[in-house]
């Protein structure tokens, strides 16, 4: 029978990249339970992946992954960073709000980053990646694919914004797509294909 990992994530445009992007990993993916709770009070990438991977791994005894990601704003130092997820009640006013403070500026250079950690049954952070996906922020939205802040987007070498991408682009480009990329070898080793 095949080892379960945990999708430490509560965010549907999350969980349908994860399902594709660990498809190629022996392992059972299982959706956390609606019941858990974790609140991200970490103050960077990292120590809010490894909350959740930590805290949903300790809960269901069971390996878990994780990532804390998001939007960074040259212009807006940094911002919305680590409360990218909280920088507004829906994607759409979360999108306004970033082109509303970015309305009249020119420097419009921005990246998404992605901290994915894995943490054993025991709670133990045993891998721990971080990647990153440099772009640009549109003055309007492009697109209608992918999820959050991905129509004002525009990733730097297609000159797409991520809502313009098949999943298959998105996938070899994103800040998520690139930080599984590195953690595949080594989760394979977690889940062997025997
Ligand atoms: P979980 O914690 O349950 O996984 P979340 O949405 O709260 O879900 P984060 O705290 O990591 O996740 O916040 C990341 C936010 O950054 C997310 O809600 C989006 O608004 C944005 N984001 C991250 N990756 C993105 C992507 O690939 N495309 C567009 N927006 C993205």
């Amino acid at each position: 029978m095949k080892k379960l990992l945990y999708l430490a994530s509560k965010n549907l445009g999350k969980i349908g990249e994860y399902q594709k992007l660990l498809s190629d990993v022996n392992c059972q993916l299982a959706l956390q339970p609606d019941s858990i709770d974790v609140l991200e009070s970490g103050e960077t990438f990292k120590e809010n992946a490894a909350k959740k991977a930590c805290e949903v791994s300790k809960k269901l005894n069971n390996y878990a992954i994780a990532d804390d990601s998001g939007l960074c704003i040259e212009a807006l130092n940094g911002s919305p960073g680590i409360y990218s997820s909280r920088y507004g009640d829906n994607d759409k006013s979360r999108i306004n709000r970033v082109l509303r403070e970015l309305q009249g500026i020119n420097n419009r250079n921005a990246y998404f980053i992605a901290n994915v950690c894995v943490s054993s049954p025991e709670g133990e952070i045993i891998l721990d990646i971080e990647a990153k996906c440099f772009g640009k922020i549109l003055s309007s939205i492009r697109g209608t694919n992918g999820f959050g802040y991905d129509p004002i987007f525009e990733e730097i070498s297609t000159k797409l914004t991520f809502a313009e991408m098949s999943n298959e682009i998105k996938d070899k480009l994103s800040h998520r797509g690139k930080a599984i990329a590195k953690l595949i070898p080594e989760l394979k080793k977690i889940f062997p294909d025997y």
